[in-house]
């Protein structure tokens, strides 16, 4: 008996420390940093971005890159979602490993929350200085206030050299130069010791005589004023006009020195110019939709009518970042992520080009590792099983047309 337990007990101790190894030496490599946990229906169903553009993958510590796009807000925004009143476009890196050297919407310069209009489409840009070395998988984002963070597609970016050798220069209105990286380090340093060591100068005080039992002792036995001799008050009466002195004092040579100040710049920015999308004259009925459950593709019955001059074909259909083409149509030159960009996913039953005035009913099927990958079918935990996206058509002179589609999405099982 006591054989097989010192055998157990062996074995345990082998197998914690093999897990114990195995956990050491793994390091899984994150492809996503938060989207895939959203509910899908939510990432579906709030914010279009399409037509993005990295301007590269590698840069150099100081140098910028920008991300660019549009984004489209769907009008059927869901309800535990507050509207995108109060907005603000983001990034999602893990840190300032690049500074957002300026951020626009419609070309305005959008450095405080924005106002976001349900149904419209924006246009985008993020200029990023790198900072930081190593590879960063870098999305665009936009914070909604009541609502949370929603994320855009993200795409590794490699960044060179060294963060000893970021700056980040800025003329103030006052004519300065400084560098942001660093500037007025030094005064909060020193102030910041300057009031810590003035208060454990006034601990050390008390502190170098008995403290706590002979004093308890002197306060029960009626005899606390002892405990406070007339020197101890004048060195209190010190330690008190001195801290008043120096606050008044370096107030003022504060204010000599820094003359021209204005406060913290603040407050809603609304009017955003959204893109005046050309009518589309292409027409979409959504006759259904449904997902396997498990499984990696969604299957639409669209009712398609071309009310245009020229012949159309569906090129791609986009969800929740996720990219379907097909590759008859449409080949993507932006270099969109990888993991996002379902380069033949999508199939029409007869994708042939649809006459001017002509009216098809086709069956798509969007399918690619992505819609697990990205958890999309997670859709069947979401209490809200109804799907948004975007479909591109595209005349045979490369003209493009947008069309929004939202239906519900129903699983099948069988
Ligand atoms: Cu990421």
């Amino acid at each position: 008996m006591k054989l097989i337990k010192d055998k157990v007990a062996k074995l345990s101790f082998v197998a914690l420390l093999v897990t114990m190894t195995a956990a050491i030496f793994y390091t899984p490599t994150a492809s996503a940093h938060g989207e895939k946990s959203q509910a899908a229906f939510m990432r579906m169903r709030t914010i279009h971005w399409f037509d993005l553009n990295w301007s590269k993958e590698e840069v150099a510590i100081n140098d910028t890159m920008s991300i660019s796009g549009k984004f489209h807000v769907f009008a059927g925004w869901p309800e535990t979602v507050d509207k995108p009143e109060v907005s603000f476009l983001n990034v999602g890196i893990p840190g300032p490993v690049f500074i957002r050297a300026g951020s626009w919407i419609g070309g305005q310069l959008v450095p405080r929350s924005v106002s976001l209009e349900l149904g419209e489409t924006y246009e985008f840009k993020v200029l990023l200085r790198a900072r930081r070395p190593g590879e960063w998988h870098v999305h665009s984002m936009m914070n909604v206030q009541g609502g949370g963070p929603i994320i855009g597609p993200g795409k590794w970016v490699t960044i060179t050299g060294s963060m000893g050798q970021f700056t980040n220069p800025l003329t103030t209105l006052t004519g300065q130069t400084i560098d942001l990286k660093t500037y007025a380090l030094d005064s909060i340093y020193f102030w910041h010791a300057v009031w810590y060591a003035i208060g454990l100068a006034w601990m050390l005080f008390w502190v170098k005589r008995p403290l706590f039992v002979p004093r308890h002792i002197a306060v029960s036995s009626g005899k606390a004023d002892s405990l406070i001799s007339a020197a101890d008050k004048k060195v209190g009466v010190a330690f008190a006009l001195g801290t008043v002195v120096m606050l008044g004092v370096t107030m003022g040579t504060t204010n000599e020195k820094y003359p021209v100040t204005t406060p913290l710049q603040a407050g809603l920015m609304r009017g955003m110019k959204p893109i005046e999308m050309p009518a589309t004259t292409v027409s979409v009925k959504v006759d259904d939709a449904t997902y396997r459950v498990p499984g990696r593709a969604m299957q639409m019955t669209l009712t398609i009518t071309n009310n245009g001059d020229s012949a159309v074909r569906l090129g791609e259909f986009n969800t929740a970042s996720v990219r379907f083409l097909d590759a008859d149509v449409l080949e993507d030159e932006s270099g969109y992520p990888d993991d996002l960009l379902a380069e033949e996913g999508l199939t029409v039953s007869d994708n042939s080009p649809l006459a001017p005035g002509e009216t098809r009913t086709v069956s798509v099927t969007a399918s690619d590792a992505a819609w697990e990958v990205y958890r999309l079918a997670d859709l069947i935990y979401d209490p809200d099983s109804r799907f948004a996206g975007l479909l591109f058509f595209f005349d045979e002179d490369g003209g493009r047309q947008m069309v929004m589609v939202d239906a519900p999405l129903i699983p099948s099982f069988i």
